[in-house]
């Protein structure tokens, strides 16, 4: 029998999590109590329904995960957790996860994850608490977690709990007169079970197979050394019978070899290059975590995350999932708007969130709202309630599988019929802080101020007519909560759009994120950056981003 401990502690500042948990440098991490405090603060957040509660525990396997895995069994065994159910070796994928809290009817879980930021000694971890419907905390949990953490005395633990994560099966502990469970699982099993429930894997087997009518589609996909490797082997080689050449860095490393696990074209340019000089139909990567994913087609053909999404809402019918009817669609501000023309078109409801997964959660659960997705490399649907990397992966071939089109092919006749909406997306990672907020705050007080509305911007060849200029403010449909300062917005007369903001998922300095958006009705086979260069220049401009950032080039496009 085993006796719980209380230990005094001193709250540690800045314990607030941002877009998707709290993330910061493992040495922070590190730090004396610095993981128990944040452990506690989350139960105790949750206070009314720990005792006797189940709680889903995993990560992506990045450095760290399997130490804090252990502090998180013997502080649940502390407060009465009466199970918790772990990935083996503490892996478990972010949407993988989602599924097993909605699945078990657990009261949530807890998610070990930096997501696509670098992993190993010197680089990032994270801890994200995710709630009883399988999605990231809201505002109001995480703000309740923040708050305990600034004032937390103790903690409770159980020190002498001793439990091996390497094995699968059930181990019982008895903390003084209870029963405490953890239950390890196999943590492909129920995901990939749900996968086939969700797909029409045969159809997807035929279509990489090939067929009398058909070549063998010749697919690459890369796991980023990120958690999805045994997922990705499990769904392609063993259910769907792809040869071992199809997949790519499929085993989880602490450090993701040194690479930064983020699928877009400048980290996951390993990938590019082997669709482009190589024999391949279509290459996928994912991040971290497993809940982003970057679709390409052959010759590396990108498709940009908004295009993905408009194009999977206008063929959902195609997956076995939606055949039930789809309900509305969704996608984050700063994604472009090219969903929103296949949902009229549809003639479904259309939702524009703020940025971050949470805020689908509520729509989903309210019964209004079937796919959704962010410029982030973020797609997903309501069969769980996280960005989902795999499943968007499944969901492209499953409509490439009917369609019988290459994914170029595809592109540009959703292009033909409903028009293109070009974007790009400018990153400057980690600048300096405080520049970088002043430079917000400058453009916020131009933006707002009286004249602002109705100004002419001449840039290139165009000219622009501010339209709309604001800080987005969002209201939940469903619950009515408000989030507030979610990204500077300026809208032009032609339907374009700038948006700026700076990231919540850093872990040291400001990284700002410039958006892009222009829609042409025809003109739909230009080269994003040639046609976008105006805009672009004008967003620089406005901003005086060079000067505040200090930076000549971003260091990402998208
Ligand atoms: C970024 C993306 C956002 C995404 C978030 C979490 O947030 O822009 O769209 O939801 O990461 O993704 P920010 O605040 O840095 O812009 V993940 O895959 O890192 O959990
Ligand atoms: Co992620």
């Amino acid at each position: 029998m085993s006796g719980v401990v209380t230990v005094n502690t001193n709250p540690y500042e800045g314990q607030k999590p941002g877009t998707s948990g709290l993330r910061k440098k493992v040495k922070v991490f590190l730090q004396e109590n610095y993981t128990e405090n944040f452990v506690q603060s989350i139960l105790d957040a949750n206070k009314d329904a720990i005792v006797g509660s189940t709680l889903v525990v995993g990560g992506d396997g990045r450095y760290l995960v399997k130490e804090v895995v252990d502090k998180i069994i013997k502080i649940s065994a502390g407060n009465g957790v009466a199970k918790l159910m772990v990935g083996q070796n503490g892996i478990l994928s972010t949407p993988a996860v989602s599924h097993l809290i909605r699945k078990y009817k657990t009261i949530g879980g807890i998610i070990l994850t930096a997501s696509h930021n670098p992993g190993g000694i010197n680089n990032d971890f994270g801890i994200k608490f995710n709630c009883a419907n399988g999605g990231p905390a809201p505002d109001g949990t995480t703000n309740r977690i923040y708050d305990i953490s600034t004032t937390i005395k103790q903690y409770k633990i159980v020190p002498d709990i001793a439990c091996d994560i390497t094995k699968v099966g059930v181990q019982k502990f008895k903390v003084e007169d209870r029963e405490f469970v953890v239950e390890i699982i196999d943590p492909v099993q129920d995901y990939v079970d749900y996968m086939k429930e969700i797909f029409d894997f045969p159809k997807i087997k035929s279509l990489l197979q090939g067929s009398d009518q058909r070549p063998p589609f010749k697919i690459l996909i890369d796991s980023m050394n990120g958690v999805t490797g045994p997922y990705v082997r499990r769904v392609f080689i063993t259910e769907l019978g792809a040869s071992e050449g199809s997949v790519t860095r499929t085993t989880p490393l602490e450090d993701f070899g040194g690479a930064h696990p983020d699928p877009n074209l400048t980290y996951a340019a390993d990938l590019v290059n082997a669709v482009k000089n190589g024999d391949y139909d279509f290459g996928a990567a994912f991040d971290g975590d497993g809940d982003r994913n970057m679709i390409i087609g052959r010759d590396a053909f990108f498709v940009t995350p908004s295009d993905s999404l408009a194009v999977l809402a206008n063929h959902l019918h195609h997956i076995p999932y939606f055949r039930g009817g789809v309900r509305g669609l969704a996608r984050s501000m700063p994604t472009a708007a090219a969903v929103d023309r296949v949902a009229q078109a549809m003639g479904l409801e259309m939702f524009q969130v703020p940025t971050g997964w949470k805020y689908f959660g509520n729509l989903m659960d309210a019964g209004r709202l079937s796919l959704c997705g962010e410029e982030s490399f973020g797609t997903g649907s309501d069969h769980v309630r996280e960005k989902d990397g795999l499943w968007a992966a499944l969901a492209w071939l499953s409509v490439l599988a009917v369609a019988g089109k290459s994914v170029r092919e595809l592109l540009e006749q959703h292009w033909r019929q409903f028009g293109r909406n070009y974007f790009t997306r400018y990153d400057y990672e980690e600048c300096p802080s405080d520049p970088c907020n002043e430079m917000m705050s400058e453009l916020e007080r131009r933006m707002t101020s009286p004249g602002f509305v109705g100004s002419t911007h001449k840039s290139g060849d165009k000219t622009y007519t501010v339209e709309v200029a604001d800080n987005f403010s969002y209201m939940d449909p469903v619950d009515r909560s408000v989030a507030m300062k979610q990204g500077l917005r300026i809208v032009f007369t032609d339907g374009s759009r700038v948006v700026y903001r700076l990231s919540g998922t850093g872990s040291s300095g400001a990284t700002v994120r410039l958006y892009i958006d222009s829609y042409e009705a025809k003109d739909v086979l230009g080269d994003a950056q040639v046609m976008l260069k105006p805009l672009v220049d004008l967003a620089l401009e406005l901003a005086q981003l060079r000067k505040y950032t200090g930076r000549d080039a971003p260091t990402v496009i998208t």
